[in-house]
């Protein structure tokens, strides 16, 4: 019921796309007609927000409020990238599963300076990639923020998420600064290949 009203609200938003260009223009054509459906996820505060207006060109992000939880939705020609953040918020998982279906690529963002949170950055990716639906999406993780002193590095990112949940996954993990854009381009690069090469 919960998720039934949710998914209608995403099936209304549909008419309301918004054109964008940029690095989007990386996956446009691989699908034919097919949409290409990406979700990009992360605690709050990782960075998603900044990255999918790094992505696009200047268009603006549309929000849909949807009970329980908020989605940014932006869809360019065939591409739609869909996000919000994760992170202990055990009442509202029903609504996210409406979302999951026919996934193509997950890019999960993770803050690299915030150590603290990094477990349970861990915890939200594990209970995400255990989700039927998402089986057979490509992975690609954003360790975000670079620019920070004393963030972690790449490895330690890698090493802190763990390695099991990620093994028969096509994956990749690159680092990225959100702000300066530093990283984004070589990690779509690899997004939009891996992509393309699953078909
Ligand atoms: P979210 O959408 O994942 O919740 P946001 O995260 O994109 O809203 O980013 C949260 C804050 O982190 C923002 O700062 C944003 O500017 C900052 N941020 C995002 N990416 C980077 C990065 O790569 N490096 C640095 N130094 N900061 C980053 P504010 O101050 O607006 O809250
Ligand atoms: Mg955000």
């Amino acid at each position: 019921m919960i998720c039934r009203s949710a998914c209608l609200s995403v099936a209304l938003q549909r008419a309301k796309s918004v054109e964008m260009g940029g690095m989007m223009s990386y996956f446009h054509g691989f699908f034919g007609e097919r949409e290409t459906r990406i979700l990009m996820l992360g605690l709050d505060g990782a960075g998603k927000t900044t990255i999918l207006y790094k992505l696009q060109s200047g268009e603006t992000v549309k929000t849909i409020p949807t009970i329980g939880f908020n989605v940014e939705q932006v869809t360019h020609k065939n591409i739609k990238f869909q996000v919000w953040d994760l992170g202990g918020q055990t009442s509202i998982r029903p609504y996210w599963r409406c979302y999951y279906q026919n996934t193509d690529a997950i890019i999960y963002v993770v803050d690299s300076a915030d150590k603290d949170r990094m477990g349970l950055s861990k915890k939200e990716l594990i209970s995400m990639l255990e989700e039927e639906e998402l089986k057979d999406a490509v992975v690609m993780i954003l360790a975000n923020k670079q620019d920070i002193p004393d963030c972690l590095s790449l490895t330690d990112v890698h090493h802190a998420l763990g390695f099991d949940a990620l093994r028969n996954k096509t994956f990749q993990i690159f680092k990225t600064s959100a702000t300066s854009g530093d990283g984004l381009e070589e990690a779509m690069d690899w997004l939009s290949n891996a992509l393309q090469h699953r078909n």
